[in-house]
């Protein structure tokens, strides 16, 4: 019998280490002899999706292919993690309803904006904050914060030296999947 896939959805502002933990994940998985796959905004964008923007309409359509392409992976029983901003509750939550739960496993990187403004890793802050860009998450665009997501990560420093490592945060999706049989 072929093992059941799933999807684990990274959410959460651009800078929150959505990708990095996903990378981390994959490499992980593959370590254990699991096919895993990362989907992500910043890829996906350039071929599948390269006819969308960043309007609501936009990251609706983008959001819903990638679920439906997420969804094909997991039938074939990869461990597909997505790595999308996917800021609105309603466009996750309608992937959500489609794949059906358990195998929809909505992971939310809870780091405030104030750190990852901080982060500013390709310097798109700056530019949104200069009004180059326009319709950025965070600042003149909306983001809602996932209510009840399977798992929570605080990926970031709180000044107490309480930082937790890439490692440790894909561990804990590690621990996640292997207690509802997934791995
Ligand atoms: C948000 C934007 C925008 C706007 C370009 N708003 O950190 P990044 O750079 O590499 O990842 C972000 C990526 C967001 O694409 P997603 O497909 O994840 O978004 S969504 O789920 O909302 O459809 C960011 C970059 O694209 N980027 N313009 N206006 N992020």
């Amino acid at each position: 019998l072929r093992q059941k896939g799933c999807i684990v959805w990274f959410t959460g502002l651009s800078g929150s280490g959505k990708s990095s933990v996903a990378c981390a994940l994959e490499t992980r998985l593959a370590a254990l002899g699991k096919l895993a796959y990362v989907l992500d905004g910043d890829n996906v964008r350039h071929g599948l999706n390269s006819n969308l923007g960043f309007s609501a309409a936009d990251r609706a359509e983008n959001i819903r292919r990638v679920g439906e392409v997420a969804k094909l992976f997991a039938d074939a029983g990869l461990v597909t993690l997505v790595s999308l901003i996917s800021p609105y509750r309603s466009h996750r939550d309608a992937v959500r309803s489609s794949v059906g739960s358990p195998s929809f496993i909505e992971v939310f990187m809870d780091v405030p904006l104030e750190v990852c403004e901080q982060r500013d890793c390709k310097g798109l802050y700056r530019m949104a904050r200069a009004g180059v860009i326009k319709g950025f998450t965070g600042i003149d665009d909306p983001y809602e914060r996932p209510l009840r997501p399977e798992i929570c990560l605080r990926a970031f420093d709180a000044g107490d030296g309480s930082a937790v490592s890439l490692h440790s945060m894909a561990q804990t999706v590690v621990d996640y999947l292997a207690q509802h049989g997934f791995l």
